[in-house]
């Protein structure tokens, strides 16, 4: 009872970015369910000046160390794929419990949810304030998660005396990460569109720490001079973003987006 409170309470405090429908049992089609999730999508997939290339081609490790790439059929995830469609995901984990997130750069605040009960909570994106947006991205019990980790085809190139750490993620249309670094990794989306901004370590980009990446994208994208426009892109299914070390990076989901990192460290 105390817990359903405090869970009430959290819904009632926080703009819950991270949503997942009850239904579990409407027919996934190819969205895997999570499509009919929203009434509404991002639309503006913006530019795409980031480089994008066939997974298998040789000339990719160039860019280990210089600068973010966009890998086309590297993997093949079909069998992950399905093991994340919406009542794939509910039957399997919906009575666990998961570890949500705000969204702003410094300050992750946890709040801990069952994974169904994020629906209870559902609510549209805010343009305000990432240090009360919750965010389902990685915090992910090992344990739990371990089966399906386990069927993750991760991109196959690493780079030497690194090895790669998941972090996997639901999150609604709107939500995202505001700007921050870290090492090196890959990021690709299972269902939904994810768009990524990214400016080399040496170009610290204008940003408040406690701003959604959409408030980012509304009120200082559009005055950005030329010459400090970022690298952008929208990933799909069947891509996956390298991104270099200390590179800073922020993300806008467009969709209902299922999606999993492969940190290298
Ligand atoms: O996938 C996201 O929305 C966040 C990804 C990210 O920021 C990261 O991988 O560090």
């Amino acid at each position: 009872m105390e817990y359903n409170t405090a869970v009430f309470t959290a819904c009632a405090q926080f703009v819950l970015l991270c949503f997942i429908g009850i239904k579990a049992a409407e027919p996934s089609g190819d969205g895997g369910g999570w499509s009919s999730d929203s009434g509404f999508r991002l639309q503006d997939e913006g530019d795409c000046n980031i480089d994008i290339l066939d997974g298998f081609s040789l000339s990719h490790q160039q860019y280990a160390y210089s600068r973010p790439v966009i890998l086309r059929g590297l993997t093949d995830n079909t069998r992950f794929r399905s093991l994340c469609s919406k009542a794939s995901l509910l039957e399997e984990y919906g009575a666990r419990k998961v570890r949500l997130s705000t969204a702003n750069t410094f300050s992750y605040r946890k709040v801990i949810l069952l994974f169904q009960w994020t629906s209870l909570c559902r609510s549209m994106w805010t343009i305000c304030c990432g240090r009360k947006t919750l965010y389902f991205f990685g915090d992910n019990n090992f344990t739990e998660w371990q089966s399906l980790f386990e069927q993750y085809e991760s991109p196959p190139y690493v780079l030497p005396h690194t090895s790669g750490a998941y972090s996997f993620g639901i999150a609604g249309p709107g939500t995202g990460v505001p700007f921050h670094w870290h090492g090196p990794g890959y990021s690709e989306v299972i269902y939904g569109r994810k768009r990524w901004f990214l400016y080399p370590p040496d170009r610290e980009p204008h940003f408040h720490p406690n701003r959604t990446t959409l408030s980012w994208l509304r009120d200082t994208y559009p005055h950005l001079p030329e010459e400090e426009a970022p690298l952008e892109c929208t990933i799909r299914p069947g891509e996956v973003l390298y991104f270099p070390d200390r590179w800073w990076h922020a993300t806008l989901n467009l969709d209902t987006s299922v999606f999993i990192s492969t940190f290298l460290g």
